[in-house]
């Protein structure tokens, strides 16, 4: 056997098993309560018979939104698409876990996003990533930087991004699933300690932040296309804004375009590129004390 299709039916498995000890170390710290959004995705079905959907929400005392989406072909693509939101009395960062499987590579996003851009705010930087750059450190070299990527992904990473290519072997997978797991354990950790904000202004300022993120990535999320193609148009669409990015319509009022005027038409309406200013980032542009270090090699 070539490796890939016995690679990729054992990252299928790893997925399931990631998301189910994900929920596991969660339960042990907090308590899990469905959220609104499953009643309509947890039973949702692709338009091809090969393909399994398995979507999950909940909520907890800290965690406005906790959602998995896994998506399974047989012998062929495996997705995992793994989040989680903080109450906006927080300014955590959103846990960040995608990847996608196919037969010829894994591509990969692993991260704790954060809620501020770690470049201009040091103190964020500080509190929340100056203990994780160890762990950055060991799978960066295990995982190594994937390559150019679209520049203004770039905004919505931290130091200790994991963004990765990788041929679908058993042993990268196995890399990757311990990767994930600690990198949750650490979300965890830091969802654990993490003290509640009272000031009415603070507290808006991660509401809007959060609602950045989401309306960047429910307009431009790559996995879009091939929502579409499994479940159809309208359902793509619903998923996208009601379940994995839920609160895109709620958190704010900011549009797309309030956010990034840079894609807008003449016409007012959003330009369809996912970037416009194209890819760059050769190499990991971040060194091992997590400064931004990118700038030679952008353009
Ligand atoms: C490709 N997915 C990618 C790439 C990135 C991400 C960086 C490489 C292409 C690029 O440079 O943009 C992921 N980008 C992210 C994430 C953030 C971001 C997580 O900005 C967060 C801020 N991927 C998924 C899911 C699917 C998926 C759920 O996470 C499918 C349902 C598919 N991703 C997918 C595919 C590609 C891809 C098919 C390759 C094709 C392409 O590049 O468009």
């Amino acid at each position: 056997m070539s490796g890939g299709g016995a690679g990729v039916s054992g990252a299928g498995c790893s997925y399931q098993k990631f998301v189910h000890f994900a929920l596991e170390q969660t339960r042990l710290r907090t308590t899990l309560v469905p959220h609104p959004s499953q009643e309509k995705f947890k039973f949702i079905r692709a338009n091809e018979e090969n393909t399994v959907f398995n979507a999950l929400s909940f909520s907890a005392p800290k965690i406005r939104l906790l959602r998995s989406l896994a998506i399974e072909q047989k012998n062929s693509v495996q997705v995992l698409d793994f989040a989680a939101f903080s109450e906006p009395e927080y300014d955590l960062p959103i846990f960040c876990a995608n990847a996608f499987t196919s037969p010829a590579r894994s591509i990969v996003v692993l991260d704790l996003n954060p809620l501020y851009d770690t470049t201009t705010n040091k103190d964020y930087r500080e509190k929340y990533y100056k203990n994780l750059m160890p762990l950055a450190h060991k799978y960066s070299k295990l995982l190594p930087w994937g390559g150019k990527i679209t520049s203004e992904s770039l905004r919505f990473f931290s130091p200790v991004v994991i963004w990765t290519i990788l041929e679908p072997t058993e042993t990268n997978h196995h890399v990757l699933y311990s990767a994930l797991t600690d990198y949750y354990k650490a979300w965890l950790e830091v969802m654990d300690e993490a003290a509640q904000e009272i000031s009415k202004e603070t507290i808006e300022r991660n509401t809007e932040a959060q609602h950045r993120y989401l309306t960047w990535r429910a307009e431009k999320d790559p996995g879009y296309p091939l929502l579409k193609k499994l479940i159809g148009e309208s359902l793509a669409k619903d998923l996208v804004t009601e379940f994995l990015f839920e609160g895109v319509n709620s958190l704010g009022t900011k549009s797309f375009l309030d956010y990034f005027p840079e894609y807008a038409q003449a016409d007012g309406t959003v330009n369809k590129k996912r970037s416009m200013m194209g890819k760059s980032f050769e190499t990991r542009p971040w060194d091992a004390h997590g400064e931004f270090i990118g700038y030679a090699d952008e353009g």
